[in-house]
């Protein structure tokens, strides 16, 4: 039901930019567009080294612009330049922009609205740059930073890039056992916290969640509190500090260090098809340009804008268009600690109005829930300022497109539907604003320089015709791809670079029309997409095992109408243990805390047997298909592989009376 269905033929509708917004766009056309892809596409060489002297400032030159292939995933770019990110987003904003407003935070609550200007920035980077530095912290040296999505994040991720160390954000709404097994990859020594978060006007408490993690991980040697609520905590004096005190005892200069173009930046932990999380790998110079970049055309950026990304920095999506591209290209960037629904769903239409925004950029699944009230909602707000709307996350189905377009935007903005992953570090497929002509469902035109190509995902055979479909692969190096899963090559090879050798494999599905637009239809993968947050099955099913109830459980997404996709496990349960709500509530829990709320089940179904075949393999195809109601006969296809037919009987008419 998310997925765009071509049989109505979405592919005919198109959408022409608005004047006001082609008007003073960077690239104003599609033919500039075209000319400008072209010669990205002919010329990457000079096209890349071309960006990379005008987006960022090098302390000294690099030498090659780029080396490696997809076959080798040998990548590198900007070879010996030597860089540093924090110096790029802050310092050399500071001559002509020192008083101009670099962050603007509003808090939890909608009167907690704090405005921090590029030179506030630089003292509280540089003090807590030092105060990491007297604990010990060196170049290439891993933190960790388990933060409410407060600039507190923003000064801890840039004091990192400034020593040279490589931050692990940990998205804060992760629970105790994902921290666990993400500060033990990374064997973070430091971790920075706050006391707790907010959301919704409801407290998390992060500081309680990293003292259960740091009693498993000894090797930790100091936590770093921020205080944010000034709610009740646990205090370690051995090991625990206080950030802001420990800040004002350091001096508010600090030189950033000379990195090179490939030395890492940061970590980010990805799910997969397997249960346990990449460490996907980032380096300076490719990412930060890649950022940049991105975000001044995808949004078209310019210096009056007040822009506003309300992902959460422990996203992708936060570090690339929260934190570096914006503050890279000396943007004021807005950062919000809430929900779309508190105090109530007006709350983004609220902060549109109250600080003037002119490119907003959020999730489907926000917007389909919001969708859900009265258009007052909206309407009752001023919206006048917007220039650019944007999603990201999963596919935006073509009625929620509408109503963002209609009643956000008001038919006077330009729809940037943004189609990238952790993996490729900024947008790989996305309009431009004043130039592409937008279908409501398709993220359309692959950005400069993105080579794009689509195969059979059995044959692997490249499929030449404009209107195909299949899997997405990119055929080319880029300069903001990870280059690495952090201490397992061969495993990002095997994952990115083995299954079509010579392409780098997306994981996703996706059609091309007639026009060569391009329509990612999801994950091919046992990756599911929860609203926006990417979760794999395999690392569901090792927590539900985790609950002492749980024989053996096989997990699959279903079509849902507000999170895109909801979370439907098949449990089998051990001996002694019977189906009842308190079982079934055990489970969920079990998942809640050791991954994290966003992760709970929707949909428990109690089995004696799971579908498999005789040798021994659970068949999620037919799950999936009984999931959704399709189980007639023809529709589940071939049963004949089935261990024990009858489960699938068994499972139907349970699920249909769910
Ligand atoms: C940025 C981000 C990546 C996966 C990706 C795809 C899905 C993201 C999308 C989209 C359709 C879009 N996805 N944006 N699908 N249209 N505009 O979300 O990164 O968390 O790594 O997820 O999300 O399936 O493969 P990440």
């Amino acid at each position: 039901m998310m997925q765009n269905n071509m049989n109505v033929d979405e592919s005919l509708y198109i959408i022409q930019p608005p004047q006001r917004v082609s008007d003073g766009s960077y690239i104003n056309s599609i033919e500039k567009y075209k000319e400008l892809y072209n010669e990205s596409i002919n010329s990457p060489i000079t096209f890349w080294g071309e960006q990379a002297n005008k987006f960022l400032t090098w302390f000294s030159p690099f030498t090659d612009v780029s080396i490696g292939n997809l076959s080798q995933g040998d990548i590198g770019w900007f070879l010996n330049g030597k860089l540093n990110v924090s110096y790029n987003c802050i310092d050399r904003h500071l001559q002509e922009n020192r008083d101009k407003v670099a962050i603007i935070f509003e808090g939890d609550e909608p009167n907690r609205v704090q405005k921090i200007t590029y030179y506030e920035l630089y003292l509280q980077v540089c003090r807590l740059a030092n105060l990491l530095l007297s604990l010990g912290v060196k170049k290439g040296d891993t933190v960790a930073i388990y933060l409410p999505n407060t600039p507190d994040a923003i000064y801890s991720m840039l004091a990192c890039a400034r020593i040279g160390a490589v931050h692990s954000v940990i998205f804060g709404g992760f629970g105790v056992e994902a921290i666990i097994s993400r500060i033990e990859d990374s064997h973070s020594k430091i971790i920075i916290t706050a006391d707790e978060g907010m959301r919704g006007g409801r407290s998390i408490p992060l500081k309680k969640n990293i003292d259960s993690a740091v009693y498993h991980c000894k090797f930790v040697e100091k936590v770093l509190v921020f205080k944010n609520t000034g709610g009740n905590i646990q205090w370690n004096a051995e090991k625990d500090l206080w950030a802001q005190e420990a800040m004002q005892e350091q001096r508010p200069y600090c030189p950033p260090v000379q990195m090179d173009s490939e030395d890492p930046l940061f970590l980010l932990y990805t799910s997969g098809s397997t249960g346990k999380p990449k460490g996907l790998l980032h380096t300076q110079a490719g990412y930060l340009l890649y950022a940049a970049m991105t975000h001044r055309y995808v949004f078209d950026y310019r210096d009056s804008d007040i822009y506003a990304c309300v992902a959460d920095v422990g996203w992708i999506t936060g570090h690339s268009y929260i934190v570096y591209g914006p503050l890279c290209n000396g943007a004021t960037t807005f950062i919000f600690e809430g929900t779309p629904m508190y105090p109530n769903a007006s709350r983004y239409w609220d902060m549109i109005e109250r600080h003037r925004i002119t490119q907003f950029y959020t999730a489907p699944t926000a917007i389909r829930s919001l969708m859900k009230f009265s258009v007052d909602m909206v309407e009752k707000h001023d919206r006048s300022s917007l220039r650019v709307l944007g999603s990201v996350g999963e596919p935006i189905n073509p009625e929620a497109w509408r109503w963002y377009n209609q009643y956000v935007g008001q038919g006077q903005c330009a729809i940037v539907d943004t189609y990238w992953q952790t993996e490729t570090g900024g947008h790989i497929i996305t309009p431009l604003p004043g130039a592409t002509p937008t279908k409501p469902g398709s993220a359309t035109l692959p950005f400069f320089g993105i080579q794009l190509a689509i195969l059979d995902p059995q044959t692997g055979q490249l499929q030449e015709e404009t209107k195909s479909e299949g899997v997405l692969v990119l055929t080319q190096p880029w300069p903001g791809m990870a280059r690495t899963i952090y201490k397992s090559h061969s495993r990002y090879l095997d994952t990115y670079m083995r299954p079509y050798p010579g392409y780098y494999f997306t994981g996703d599905g996706v059609s091309r029309d007639q026009d060569g637009y391009y329509w990612i239809s999801g994950r091919v993968d046992d990756v599911i997409n929860v609203s926006g947050h990417r979760l794999g099955t395999a690392e569901l099913e090792s927590a539900l095992v985790g609950c002492s109830s749980c024989a053996e459980a096989a997990v699959i997404g279903y079509p849902h109408d507000i999170k895109g996709q909801g979370i439907l496990a098949f449990v089998t349960l051990k001996h002694g243990y019977q189906e009842d709500e308190q079982t079934i509530t055990l489970l969920k829990m079990e998942v809640r805390n050791t991954i994290g709320a966003f992760a709970t089940p929707d949909r428990i179904i109690i089995t004696p047997s799971l579908p498999k075949t005789r040798s021994g393999k659970i068949m999620r195809r037919i799950l999936r298909k009984i999931a959704s109601n399709e189980s007639s006969p023809e529709q589940l296809g071939d049963l004949s592989t089935l261990a024990e037919p009858e489960t699938v009987q068994y499972l139907i008419n349970k699920v249909k009376s769910n």
